[in-house]
């Protein structure tokens, strides 16, 4: 089965191939499948930005598309920078600055627990959805540790993995990160649906 993974970000690109491959499916992403689109997140839930995703992609081809909305979510900021995790810093900001900002914000701040959340979304070609979640628990190191990744990845330290998930490498990181538990529940379903392929 092909899959069209609807996102303009390589890396998550990287890691859903990385799970989805070795299960039998073919993934290829929306720039390799020749489809230019960049969908307005307006959703504030990031099930809703999902789907909004997974449908623009859906709306121009006939194959399977996935979409995920994720992002960071820190208890002491209230939740935030949350579906605006790409915002954050403002349009455009470099991963870089998105850092900076949040470690500015929890800079002096003790409760430095965090989630990183993703919601998947699912289509099939006859218009059936499906949508799955996955959620990592974590901390927000002051000051950023690892190469690897991408966004808040080195900031980001996982007491499942003993370091952050930029000192991951993908294998690592997919096997308890908030995408990788999202595709897990979604390869459930689909195994239902579909059947092994
Ligand atoms: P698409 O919408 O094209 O998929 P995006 O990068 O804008 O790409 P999101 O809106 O889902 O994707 O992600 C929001 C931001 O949350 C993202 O730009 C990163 O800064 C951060 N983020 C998401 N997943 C992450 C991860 O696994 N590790 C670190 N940061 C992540």
């Amino acid at each position: 089965m092909r899959i069209v993974a609807a996102t303009n970000n390589v890396n998550k690109v990287r890691e859903i191939k990385k799970i989805f491959e070795p299960l039998g499916f073919e993934v290829v992403s929306q720039h390799e499948a020749g489809i230019d689109v960049d969908v307005e997140e307006t959703g504030r839930t990031f099930e809703r930005n999902a789907l909004l995703k997974a449908r623009a992609v859906a709306m121009l081809c006939d194959d399977c598309v996935m979409a995920d909305d994720s992002g960071l979510c820190v208890e002491a900021l209230d939740g935030r920078p949350g579906v605006y995790s790409a915002r954050y810093a403002g349009e455009g900001a470099s991963d870089a600055q998105k850092i900076e900002k949040l470690l500015g914000e929890m800079k002096d701040e003790k409760n430095r627990r965090a989630k990183f959340v993703t919601s998947m979304a699912f289509i099939f070609p006859d218009g059936r959805e499906i949508v799955t979640k996955g959620e990592v628990n974590g901390r927000i190191i002051d000051k950023p540790e690892g190469e690897n990744g991408f966004g808040y990845d080195p900031v980001f330290y996982c007491p499942e993995l003993g370091k952050t998930f930029a000192q991951a490498d993908d294998d690592e990181k997919n096997s308890v990160s908030h995408r990788g538990r999202a595709l897990k529940a979604l390869y459930g379903e689909l195994k239902q649906v579909v059947g092994d392929k």
